[in-house]
């Protein structure tokens, strides 16, 4: 391996990330490269990762939901997402494989990060993905699903939980394997944001 152009990427840090990944040196430099143009510090803020949300639900308001997905991606909760948490992070909820990504979304609704998740982490996710969606959207959801209230207690109820039970992340990912309905609930896909935050970077 050994490299005369990696940059300003050290070696540490492009093995691992292509150990991790299933991107390259090459992808990985050059994608580094346009990473400083667009980040100087080499990090993304808080504040700045809010604001790319903020773009692309004009109508909505992403910010809840923005600090939860920052939250699990900040790797080492520095408050910032440096290149190689943010990689990874791209990785895990695009290109991975389905146990990654919902590894990924146990994170996510792990929110104060004990190692399981309640009934009342679901809701404050569901409540922050409900802020996303469009007010004239949530009219067409079935009557079950239409408040945050309902929606989270569908899910509890698929997982089989009483209210006080909690998940493991186990339990949370061959539940969301096992049952479509599940992993349809617990999702706000924001495909467009996550392209667009991709080519903005590339
Ligand atoms: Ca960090
Ligand atoms: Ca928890």
């Amino acid at each position: 391996m050994g490299n005369s152009k990696s940059g300003a990427l050290s070696k540490e840090i492009l093995e691992e990330l292509q150990l991790n990944t299933k991107f390259t040196e090459e992808e990985l430099s050059a994608w580094y490269q346009s990473f400083l143009k667009e980040c100087p510090s080499g990090r993304i803020t808080r504040q700045e990762f809010e604001s790319i949300y903020s773009k692309f639900f004009p109508d909505s308001d992403p910010k809840a939901y923005a600090q939860h997905v920052f939250r699990s991606f900040d790797a080492n909760s520095d408050g910032t997402l440096d290149f190689k948490e943010y990689v990874i992070a791209l990785h895990m909820t695009t290109a991975g494989k389905p146990t990654q990504k919902l590894e990924w979304a146990f994170s996510l609704y792990d929110v104060d990060g004990n190692g399981t998740i309640s009934k009342n982490e679901v809701l404050e996710i569901v409540m922050a993905i409900f802020k996303m969606i469009k007010p004239e959207d949530v009219k067409n959801l079935p009557d079950d699903e239409n408040t945050p209230e309902k929606r989270a207690e569908k899910i509890w109820a698929f997982f089989g939980k009483k209210d006080d039970d909690k998940l493991t992340e186990e339990e949370f990912i061959e539940g969301t394997l096992a049952n479509k309905e599940i992993l349809r609930l617990i999702q706000f896909e924001p495909q467009k944001v996550k392209e667009r935050i991709k080519e903005k970077k590339q």
